[in-house]
């Protein structure tokens, strides 16, 4: 799978993304990133790439010609218009889902915005796919790119080592994690839990399950309602009002 990321800001994702976990997936060959520099396909010598907004106000407007041009380069190098996501707090929040159906495209295209935004008619001729990372507003798409990355990559397979992989954890049915400790034993004064010691595993499961069903229900009480609750889980929940 390879990700190209239109930016005016290269050096940042390719830092990000080069390390740790992504890092080593490209270093693998599992995954490839490709950093266009939007200003090499600027109109002019001088690197222009903004101008004012028709009609006034604030801040500066990213022109369409650079972001088109810097879209056909990759077109014309994998030889397909692929799914072009343009990262905006105007978009469709990003889910484990969508990272679950991105993660089988071949080539993603990511565009950065910056300033007060991008010229709406290339955005129009392009972009496939508005997403936001959360409400809130954040100075351009480098960030949200990058968590995208991270949050894709990691299900590509290969890219963690462990094979119960990327299913078994957070989200998965919906649930938050369990809680997870290593040794020592007894930390000031705080014992493991001592049925993580007694080497019972359908009672390590049983309490794991149990965690993540209390967890779920105290952080995020909005994900309950979404849940995959076996018979068992729903037993479990009435005992707790007792
Ligand atoms: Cl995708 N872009 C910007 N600029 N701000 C954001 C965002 C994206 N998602 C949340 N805030």
């Amino acid at each position: 799978m390879n990700f190209h990321v239109l930016t005016l800001f290269p050096d940042m994702i390719e830092q990000g993304v080069c390390t740790s976990i992504t890092g080593r997936a490209i270093d693998k060959g599992l995954i490839g990133l490709n950093t266009v520099n939007i200003r090499d396909y600027a109109g002019n010598k001088y690197g222009q790439v903004d101008d004012y907004p028709y009609g006034g106000g604030a801040g500066m407007v990213m022109q369409p010609g650079p972001v088109y041009r810097s879209y056909e380069a990759v077109v014309e190098e994998i030889g397909y218009r692929p799914r072009v996501i343009y990262l905006t707090p105007q978009g469709k929040v990003f889910h484990q889902d969508m990272a679950e159906e991105f993660s089988k495209e071949k080539d993603l295209v990511f565009l950065c915005g910056h300033y007060e935004g991008i010229d709406e008619r290339v955005l129009d001729m392009i972009v496939t796919d508005h997403v936001s990372i959360g409400d809130y507003v954040l100075t351009g798409g480098e960030l949200p790119s990058m968590v995208m990355i991270d949050a894709i990559s990691r299900l590509v397979p290969g890219v963690l080592n462990n094979d119960v992989s990327a299913e078994f954890e957070s989200f998965h049915d919906n649930l938050l994690e369990y809680p997870q400790y290593t040794r020592p034993a007894e930390f000031m004064g705080q014992e493991v839990p001592p049925i993580l010691l007694s080497g019972n595993h359908p009672k390590v499961d049983q309490w794991r399950r149990e965690q993540s069903i209390l967890r779920t229900m105290e952080r995020r009480p909005d994900l309950i309602k979404e849940a995959n609750l076996t018979k068992e889980d729903i037993k479990f929940i009435k005992t707790l009002d007792k």
